[in-house]
């Protein structure tokens, strides 16, 4: 698989003769499925590659807060408040592990934040859609972080260390975040027509900008050869989201649920789901910064910023008049 998508992508990937000596050695122990760490050499793509992936990974936490966020004071009953509740803060918790992770390759979290505020950062094109009603919270949990943890139990595995321990932890909350989500449809699924329209509902409008989260196709992802080289990327675009649709369709059938393609079908002998065309154009426009919520994500982000500034300063303020007394206590000694 892994030389297969090395081999589809578009961009020429050096062989081990045609690299330099030093990234040969580092090729080698890519290859050999040792882990690459902060202070070890790294060529300069792998490094830049890394900062685009984490970073955009962590403003998708950070920023995937927000659309949940809006239905913590409306949610059902007090159990249902402290589930989201704490799942608002995990998502802040992967987004904190991630701009660690992403600044051991020597970009400060000042500069990640600046470009994330700026619009000229990248985050999950999913969390440009609105939540309309309660359903979507159950819909959130189980198809975006149903496919958040597709996409990222194999990076647990990926060639740089510090990225590969971060999503151990963030995989593990991954999977109860999805729970949550599900128990929420099989309640609403269980409860009176008016419910179970509601989740049909949140289905209808999830379920292909949760196929998009997988990123262009195989024969679009211009990162996808070098990530795979590197093994960044141990899956295809394509794959995972085959991976996603196969294991959701038995799940929606439980539920009562329509899948709204009517294109979906099992093929018989390969025992994979064969699905219709995504709608890229909004895929597209999404990236271009036009979806329905893109503005109103990052004004919210920017506004929550320049809101804890006070704060931060304190923070400063108070670290480094601990530093200065620390001085003196030393001098003083
Ligand atoms: N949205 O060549 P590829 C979550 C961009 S976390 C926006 O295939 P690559 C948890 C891509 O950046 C969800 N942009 O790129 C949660 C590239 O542009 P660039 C986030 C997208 O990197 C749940 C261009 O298109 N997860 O949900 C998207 O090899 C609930 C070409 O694409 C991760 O970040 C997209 N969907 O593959 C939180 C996982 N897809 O940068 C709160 C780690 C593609 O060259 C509540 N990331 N693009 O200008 C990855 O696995 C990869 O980065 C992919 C994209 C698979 C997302």
């Amino acid at each position: 698989m892994y030389a297969q998508l090395v081999e589809t992508g578009s961009k020429h990937i050096r062989s081990l003769d045609e690299m330099a000596p030093e990234e040969r050695a580092f090729q080698q122990r890519v290859d050999e499925g040792i882990k690459i760490e902060a202070k070890d050499w790294m060529p300069e793509g792998y490094r830049k590659t890394l900062i685009r992936q984490i970073s955009q990974h962590a403003h998708s936490e950070i920023v995937g807060q927000l659309p949940e966020g809006n239905w913590v004071t409306r949610a059902p009953s007090l159990k249902r408040k402290s589930i989201l509740l704490a799942k608002i803060q995990d998502e802040a918790g992967h987004g904190l592990y991630l701009y660690s992770a992403a600044e051991t390759l020597g970009v400060s979290r000042d500069e990640l934040l600046g470009g994330l505020h700026s619009g000229k950062a990248k985050y999950s094109s999913i969390f440009n859609y609105p939540t309309l009603s309660w359903a979507d919270m159950g819909a959130i949990g189980w198809l975006v972080d149903g496919s958040a943890i597709i996409n990222q139990v194999p990076l647990c595995r990926c060639s740089y260390g510090p990225y590969a321990r971060a999503m151990v932890r963030v995989c593990k909350e991954e999977s109860f975040h999805a729970r949550q989500g599900y128990d929420i449809m099989l309640a609403l699924c269980n409860g009176t027509p008016q419910q179970k329209q509601m989740a049909q509902d949140a289905l209808n409008r999830w379920w292909w900008p949760s196929l998009m989260m997988f990123g262009p196709s195989d024969a679009e992802s211009v990162n996808s050869a070098q990530s795979a080289a590197w093994r960044i990327k141990l899956f295809s675009n394509d794959e995972l989201r085959q991976k996603m649709v196969d294991q959701t369709v038995p799940q929606a059938q439980f539920l009562g649920l329509t899948v709204p393609d009517p294109d979906l079908k099992l093929n018989e002998e390969t025992q994979h789901y064969e699905f219709g065309e995504i709608d890229w154009t909004e895929f597209n426009n999404i990236l271009k910064g036009n979806g329905p919520c893109n503005r109103d994500r990052l004004r919210t982000r920017v506004k929550a910023y320049d809101d804890g500034e006070w704060f931060r300063d304190a923070l400063v303020a108070h670290a480094d008049k601990q530093e200065s007394s620390k001085a003196q206590t030393q001098l003083a000694a």
